[in-house]
């Protein structure tokens, strides 16, 4: 499949409010590639399927997990976070992706994890500060975005850990872990 079949495929898949906000991922991970020495056409693969089974039905997500032997921790906490793995596995198995660093970005591209890779980073930070972007705080993070990868992924997950802590909703241990080893990494 070519890029232009794929990206064809994927739009298929998707409100297009939905994918214009996957074109704003693909340029600001292209543009973070880019600045933080990562390449530019594995993460504009990974931008273009990040969210691909993200307007599936739950039924249908829960099932790939399920039937696949992906970790099924994530099944107890906020379905928000199934389309993450449940994407890899479509990338790997409908998309004939085999890049294993393309798959985890995806993978982990809403919880993030301990250890992130280069690319896992690009991928976070894209999904949350493209230009459709719009709340309290994006802007600060979009600066920092240009001067320092691991402080501006670090400052959004606090940001979306303090939004869930603000819905009264759990946190996936992912993302905990995700936030423990930034920081670390940072020291
Ligand atoms: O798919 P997107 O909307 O582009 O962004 P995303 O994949 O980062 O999904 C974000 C949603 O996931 C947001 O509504 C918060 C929700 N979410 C629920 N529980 C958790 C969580 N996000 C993280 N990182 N950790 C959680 O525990
Ligand atoms: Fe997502
Ligand atoms: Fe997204």
């Amino acid at each position: 499949m070519d890029r232009q079949q794929m990206i064809d495929k994927v739009r298929a898949e998707m409100p297009e409010r939905r994918w214009l906000h996957t074109e704003g991922v693909m340029a600001t991970a292209i543009k973070l590639a880019n600045r933080y020495g990562e390449d530019p056409e594995r993460a504009e693969l990974a931008a273009i399927l990040h969210d691909v089974a993200k307007y599936w039905a739950v039924d249908r997500q829960a099932a790939i997990i399920r039937d696949n032997g992906l970790p099924q921790d994530v099944l107890d906490y906020d379905k928000e976070l199934w389309h993450a793995p449940v994407g890899a596995w479509v990338a790997e198995h409908e998309y004939g992706v085999s890049d294993l660093e393309v798959l985890d970005a995806i993978r982990y591209h809403t919880s993030g994890r301990r250890a992130m890779t280069k690319l896992d980073k690009v991928i976070w930070l894209a999904d949350y500060i493209e230009p459709g972007r719009d709340f309290p705080g994006v802007d600060g993070i979009r600066e920092l975005a240009e001067q320092h990868l691991e402080r501006a992924v670090l400052a959004g997950l606090d940001g979306t850990i303090n939004f869930l802590i603000a819905k009264g909703k759990r946190i996936y241990p992912v993302t905990v872990e995700a936030r423990n080893g930034l920081i670390e990494e940072i020291q």
